[in-house]
């Protein structure tokens, strides 16, 4: 770690309070330059911790930028992994309120729900799809609070890598018949296509941006446990959405997810 707990702790102030009065800040690397990516994941326990302090509850984690669309996008070339809270769920059909929000996008993902718990570095996909219970289509809303959606690394992760809300739905499925390289999905917004493209694009498998998270998780002396829901990564670009926008997500044999911004 290069900054100190107090400094830590100002940031996750600083961050915490854009998030909830929903305004953009300056990057946080232009005020410590010498910020690193230890220091951000730093940031995101902190935030858990303040959020689990007000009554919050962790639902999971998320891999996000584990595509080459996104990372192009983005302008990085890692992952960056999050937390997600019951706060930020949102059920399938529901109006999501953009009061809350300063400049959301949208992004098609599978997550995957273990059965077993998954620990240790360089695990195979086939280790990770024996510990899967089921995965089962979702939509993340992405919401940075930076300027323009324009960021580093370093910034990213210490804000939450973006977390805003998720929707899941459609059918969750055993992913032992699947293959899960393949699965086609769209993006409409008012019925019009935005996005298409095919699960490989996670990282050839999205079973692989487990691997990564897990190999994190293992860097910090974490594991991922029994009954974790993990969303692995935007299988497009993100699409930017606007009040009054209806969302539907369709993932091939696994169904749809739907909802709309009001
Ligand atoms: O879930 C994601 O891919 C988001 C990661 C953070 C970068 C972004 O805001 O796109
Ligand atoms: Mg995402």
């Amino acid at each position: 770690m290069s900054l100190d707990a107090k400094t830590i702790a100002a940031i996750t102030d600083r961050i915490q309070h854009a998030q909830d009065k929903v305004h953009t800040i300056t990057k946080v690397t232009d005020e410590h330059p010498s910020m690193s990516i230890e220091d951000a994941y730093a940031v995101q326990d902190e935030l858990r911790r303040s959020w689990i302090a007000r009554g919050d509850r962790v639902t999971g984690l998320k891999a996000g930028l584990t595509s080459r669309a996104k990372m192009l996008q983005m302008g990085v070339n890692v992952p960056s992994f999050g937390i997600q809270m019951a706060s930020m769920a949102r059920p399938e059909n529901s109006a999501i309120e953009m009061s809350g929000l300063i400049h959301p996008r949208v992004e098609a993902e599978i997550a995957f729900v273990l059965k077993n718990e998954l620990k240790g570095k360089g695990l195979s996909i086939e280790q990770v799809i024996a510990a899967t219970d089921y995965v089962i289509p979702a939509v993340e809303v992405i919401d940075s609070r930076y300027e323009k959606f324009k960021f580093d690394l370093v910034s990213v992760i210490a804000d939450n890598s973006s977390s805003a809300r998720y929707v899941t739905g459609g059918r969750p499925l055993d992913p032992q018949g699947l293959d899960l390289r393949t699965i086609g999905v769209v993006i409409e917004k008012n019925g019009e296509i935005q996005a298409l493209g095919a699960s490989a694009a996670v990282l050839n498998h999205p079973a692989n941006a487990i691997v990564m998270l897990v190999d994190h998780l293992a860097t910090r002396g974490e594991c991922l446990p029994a009954g974790s829901f993990v969303m692995t990564g935007g299988i497009t670009e993100a699409i930017p959405v606007a009040r009054g926008d209806n969302i539907v997500a369709r993932f091939q044999d696994m169904g749809s997810v739907s909802f709309r911004f009001i």
